[in-house]
C-alpha cells in the first residue's frame, strides 16, 4: 500500500531511508542515545509491562494503525511522513505561488532549525514531565492512555530528529544530542518553553496538560504543516493524526472528574469545598484554580502577541497560519490589520496592529475558541447535576509571563491590579500547595484491577479499540 511503513529496517520509515546509508548510520548511532534517555526518563518502572498500544503501519487516513500488547522499549519509534502532494506550492508570504521546497533554503536555515529544534524540544519534555505518573493511575484504561501519550511524544522527537540529520548536517546533528540532554526543570539545562519546565505532578494537571498543552502543539502543527518546506509539513500533517488522542485523552480525563464530583455533590447534596474533598473527589474551586494554571501557562506558548519573529517565519513562508489555505484573503498580509489586547492607562485595551507582527496573537485566538468548546462541555456535566458552578476560562492577559501582559497583574476578569491586590487574590485564583496536597492525598496508589477506577474519577463511556472496560490494558507480568 502507498504510504505504508517499512518496519525491516532497523528504524521504520517511509522514507526510504536505506537509500542514504550516512544519514542511516547517522539515525542509528543517535537510536541507543534515544533508548538510554528513553530508560532514564521515560514512564518510571514500567519496562518490562506488555501495554495495549495502538503503531502507526501506514500514513494513509485509512486503516493506519494496529493495536497489539508491545513491551514500550519495543514500540517501533520511526520516521513517518504524510504522502506528498504532487506541484505543491508555498501557500503564503513573499514566495508565494513558488514550488515548495524539498530542501532547506539558505537564506530560511537559521530560523527553520529553530522552528524545528523548538517544536522537537516539547516532545522529550512533557514525557519526562509525566515520568511518575503510571505509578498513581487511576485504573489500567488510564495507565495504557498515558503511555500511548508518551510513545507517541516519544516518535514525535524522532519525526524532528529526522528532519535535523536529513537537512541540517552537523548543526542538525548537534541539535538532536542536545534535545537528549536538556530536562525538564533542569535549573542550568532547562527545555526551552516555559510550560514545559512545569511539573505535571497529578493525574488532574495531567489531563488538564493534555486538554490545554497539547492543543497548543494541534496548532502549532497546523501552522508548521502549512509550512512551504515541505518535509515539515508532511511531517507534522502525519503527527496531527496522533495528536488528536492526546486531546482526547485530556478532554475526557478533566471531563470524568467533573462528572464524578457533580455526581458526588448532587447526591449528597453538599457544596462546600471541604465537604466535598471529605467525599474523596476533587472540589470544583481546586478544578478550576487547575484550569486557570495550565490555560495561561499554555497562553505564554504562543510567544509574544506582537513579534517580528512570527512575522519573520510567516514572510518567508516558513510557518503558516491555522488553516492557511482555506482563509480567504491574499496570504501576504501586507496591508492588513488584527486586534491584540495590551495594557494602558490601567486597562486592557484592543490595539490594531499590524497583522503580520500579530500572528501570535491570531493562532491564540483561533486556539481559545476551540478550548472554549471544551470547557462548555465539561460544564455540561455540572449542569446535568443540577449545580449553579460553572467553570470558566481566565481573561487571556491573566498570570502571563511572555507577551504585553508579562509584568502586569490581571485578574481572572481582565481587570488590571495593584500588586497587593494580585497577592491576595491569586490564593483563591491558582493552585495553591495545599490544593497540590490534596490532589495527590487521592492518588497515593494505584489503580489496577481490571474494570476499577478509582474513587475521584467516573470510567469512561466507552474502552479503547472498542474493547470492554473491564479489559487488561496493560499486563505486569
Ligand atoms: N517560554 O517573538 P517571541 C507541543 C521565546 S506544543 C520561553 O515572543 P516567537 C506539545 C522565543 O523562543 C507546541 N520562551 O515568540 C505539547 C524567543 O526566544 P529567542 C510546540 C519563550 O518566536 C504537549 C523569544 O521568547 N511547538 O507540540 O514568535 C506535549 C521571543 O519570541 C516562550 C512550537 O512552539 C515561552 N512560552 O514564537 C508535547 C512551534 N515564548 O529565539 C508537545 C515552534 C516565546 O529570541 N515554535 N519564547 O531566544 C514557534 O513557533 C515559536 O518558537 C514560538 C514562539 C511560538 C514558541
Amino acid at each position: 500500500m502507498a504510504g505504508s511503513v517499512n518496519y525491516g529496517d532497523r528504524i521504520p520509515n517511509n522514507v526510504d531511508l536505506g537509500r542514504d546509508r550516512v544519514l542511516q548510520r547517522a539515525l542509528e548511532h543517535w537510536q541507543p542515545q534515544y533508548m538510554g534517555w528513553w530508560y532514564d526518563m521515560g514512564p518510571a518502572e514500567s519496562r518490562g509491562y506488555d501495554v495495549y498500544l495502538r503503531t502507526a503501519t501506514s500514513v494513509e487516513p485509512e486503516g493506519w494503525a494496529v493495536f497489539d500488547y508491545v513491551k514500550m522499549p519495543d514500540y517501533r519509534w520511526g520516521i513517518f511522513l504524510a504522502p506528498p502532494e504532487a506541484d505543491r506550492p508555498i501557500n503564503f508570504g513573499v514566495n508565494k505561488g513558488r514550488p515548495a521546497w524539498s530542501d532547506v533554503p539558505g537564506e530560511y536555515r537559521s530560523p527553520l532549525r529553530r522552528l524545528i529544534v523548538t517544536q522537537g524540544d516539547t516532545e522529550p519534555a512533557s514525557v519526562e514531565q509525566q515520568r511518575m505518573l503510571g505509578m498513581c493511575c487511576p485504573s489500567l484504561y488510564d495507565l495504557r492512555n498515558i503511555y500511548q501519550v508518551n510513545v507517541e511524544e516519544g516518535r514525535h522527537l524522532w519525526a524532528m530528529v529526522y528532519l535535523l540529520h536529513r537537512y541540517f548536517g552537523r548543526d542538525g546533528r548537534e541539535e538532536a544530542e542536545a534535545l537528549l540532554e536538556r530536562r525538564s526543570g533542569d535549573e542550568d539545562n532547562p527545555r526551552i518553553l516555559g510550560a514545559f519546565n512545569e511539573p505535571t505532578p497529578d493525574w488532574l494537571a495531567f489531563y488538564m496538560f493534555t486538554f490545554f498543552t497539547d492543543r497548543d502543539g494541534k496548532f502549532q502543527l497546523a501552522s508548521l504543516a502549512e509550512s512551504g518546506f515541505d518535509p515539515l509539513a508532511r511531517t507534522c500533517r502525519f503527527m496531527l493524526t496522533e495528536e488528536a488522542h492526546h486531546m482526547f485523552v485530556g478532554e475526557t480525563g478533566v471531563g470524568r472528574i467533573v462528572q464524578r464530583t457533580a455526581d458526588v455533590m448532587a447526591e449528597h447534596k453538599i457544596e462546600h469545598p471541604d465537604q466535598v474533598r471529605d467525599l474523596g473527589v476533587i472540589d470544583l474551586p481546586t478544578i478550576q484554580r487547575y484550569l486557570n494554571f495550565h490555560y495561561s501557562v499554555t497562553l505564554d506558548l504562543f510567544g509574544s502577541e506582537v513579534s517580528s519573529n512570527a512575522a519573520t517565519f510567516f514572510t518567508s513562508g516558513l510557518k503558516g497560519r491555522y488553516h492557511e489555505t482555506a482563509i480567504q484573503d491574499d496570504h501576504i498580509l501586507a496591508e492588513a490589520m488584527y486586534d491584540v489586547g495590551e495594557v494602558a492607562g490601567g486597562n486592557v485595551v484592543s490595539k490594531e496592529m499590524p497583522a503580520l507582527s500579530a500572528l501570535n496573537a491570531r493562532l491564540r485566538d483561533d486556539y481559545i475558541g476551540e478550548v472554549q468548546a471544551g470547557v462548555d462541555r465539561w460544564n455540561r456535566h455540572i449542569e446535568h447535576a443540577g449545580l449553579p458552578y460553572r467553570l470558566t476560562l481566565p481573561h487571556r492577559g491573566f498570570h502571563r509571563a511572555i507577551g504585553s501582559f508579562a509584568g502586569h497583574h490581571i485578574g481572572p476578569d481582565g481587570r488590571v491590579l495593584t500588586h497587593d491586590e494580585w497577592q491576595r487574590g491569586s490564593r483563591a485564583w491558582l493552585p495553591s500547595e495545599r490544593d497540590y496536597a490534596f490532589v495527590q492525598s487521592l492518588m497515593s496508589g494505584r489503580v489496577v484491577e481490571p474494570g476499577k477506577f478509582a474513587n475521584w474519577i467516573a470510567p469512561p463511556r466507552i474502552g479503547i479499540n472498542r474493547q470492554p472496560l473491564d479489559f487488561e490494558y496493560v499486563r505486569f507480568n
